[in-house]
């Protein structure tokens, strides 16, 4: 099942290393790209169907195509390398085993917008990756792919490094923008959307790592061979990080539309220790939980994740075993959400510590069934009223823990806390 496309150098030994990307194929899309007019490279990404892989699959040369024309303003390009959402490395490796296509990705990206200044805003606990990455820019300028004549053509660009201070708020574009900017990292109200008004009020496009490593393929095959992977609306392929309780947890990259049964139990050797599966999370701690039936009727691609009432989200899929609490989850997860609070809204700032509040009520046998309403009638009340999703990225996972495993609540709330805890294995 697996595809060789964006991990097609991860294998291959200091891969990180220009000379040795370039051995296998890296920067040689540059003459084909240079050739091209810029607005046939935004056509062949869109005809190409690649969708932002941050997690809101938002068609990328779509998104391209919303930079207002001729503002006289200059245009920017930032890369979302804040990679923090739980569940999710897939960047990571991209960062690490292949920063040349990511370095690629940019010179095409920032060709085809007019951009010359292109940030690339990394996680500020990736440490190791930075160096790694900030190596790999290093040798891409003195080999003339960055600087002021890129590949020997009359095109300027210069990448910047830029570092967060770990906030997961910060992974969200406008938050991660105010950051660049040496401000809070707080969210900004949308519209109008950054490909209008982004960094330091220019126009600027804001694309994940994957989406901008995809690129050297689809400018290198063409938009077909991308669309020959893939599902008709959800095209390529797509790095997935499989993890939890499998045999053989890893990244994995896979066209689009796989049944994500098969992926389990093929690809990552099936739930370990010949386990019952209790569930799935698809794409990251922000989506929805699936229950064994809708594991067994789900496809991975936005569509087909949509219909089950869940979200693709970032490839990072949690395989959960018969041994989870479900409400410890629970209280992980909003734990997470509530620290990671930038604390501009209210609902968030205060409302994700009510219900962490709850939870822990509930855990410790002190709760109430009528605590399991109070929860879910919070999470209604919180998401879509603040500035950004990231309430809404807690409340929509928790309240489908509430509603699919409603039993495992009950049990505290009305049994109290279960005496002792069996200690797991692993
Ligand atoms: C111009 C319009 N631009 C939309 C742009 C917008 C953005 C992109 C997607 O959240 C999700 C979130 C997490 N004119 C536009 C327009 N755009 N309409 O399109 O926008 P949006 O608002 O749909 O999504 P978002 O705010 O970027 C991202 C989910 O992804 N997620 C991700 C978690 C974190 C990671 C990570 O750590 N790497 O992936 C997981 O599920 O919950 O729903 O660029 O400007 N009319």
């Amino acid at each position: 099942m697996e595809v060789k496309i964006l991990s097609a150098r991860f294998d291959i030994e200091n891969a990180n290393r220009i000379d040795v990307a370039r051995q296998h194929g890296a920067y040689q899309t540059l003459d084909t790209l240079f050739a091209m007019e810029q607005a046939d490279v935004i056509e062949t990404v869109k005809a190409s169907g690649l969708r932002g892989r941050g997690g809101a699959g938002f068609p990328t040369g779509v998104k391209w195509g919303f930079l207002p024309k001729d503002t006289g303003k200059p245009v920017y390009l930032a890369v979302n390398a804040d990679e923090s959402e739980p569940a999710t490395f897939k960047d990571r490796y991209i960062l690490v085993r292949d920063p040349h296509a990511l370095i690629e990705g940019i010179i095409i990206c920032s060709y085809a917008i007019g951009c010359h200044d292109s940030y690339i805003y990394i996680r500020g606990e990736y440490t190791s990756q930075v160096k790694i990455l900030q190596q790999a820019i290093d040798e891409a300028y003195a080999e003339g792919y960055l600087g002021d004549r890129v590949a020997g053509r009359n095109f300027r660009l210069d990448v910047t490094v830029h570092r967060g201070a770990g906030a997961y708020v910060c992974g969200e574009e406008t938050a991660l923008l105010e950051s660049i900017e040496g401000k809070k990292g707080q969210p900004r109200s949308k519209p109008p959307f950054p490909a209008v008004v982004g960094l330091f009020g220019c126009p600027t496009i804001i694309n994940n790592v994957q989406s901008i490593a995809s690129l050297p393929f689809i400018i290198t095959n063409g938009a077909d061979a991308y669309k020959a992977y893939g599902t008709e609306k959800s095209c390529g392929t797509h790095l997935f990080g499989i993890s939890g309780h499998v045999e053989k947890p890893g990244m994995y990259e896979l066209p689009l539309g796989l049944p994500l049964a098969e992926v389990i139990e093929t690809v990552a050797g099936g739930v370990w220790k010949g386990r019952r599966l209790k569930g799935v999370i698809p794409g990251g701690s922000s989506t929805p939980v699936l229950t064994p039936d809708e594991v067994a009727t789900v496809t991975l691609d936005y569509e087909s994740m949509a219909a089950h009432k869940t979200m693709f989200g970032s490839g990072g899929i949690v395989v959960l075993d018969e041994t989870v609490d479900m409400v410890k989850l629970v209280e992980n997860l909003i734990a997470f959400y509530h620290h990671e609070s930038c604390g501009q809204c209210t609902p968030c700032r205060e409302g994700l510590g009510w219900m962490l509040k709850i939870v822990r009520r509930l855990l410790a046998g002190e709760g109430t069934v009528a605590d399991i309403k109070l929860l879910r009638e919070l999470c209604d009340n919180i998401e879509m009223k603040t500035v950004c999703v990231l309430s809404a990225a807690c409340t929509m996972p928790v309240r489908s823990y509430l509603d699919k495993f409603r039993d495992e609540f009950e049990a505290y709330a009305i049994d109290g806390a279960p005496e002792q805890t069996e200690l797991r294995e692993g």
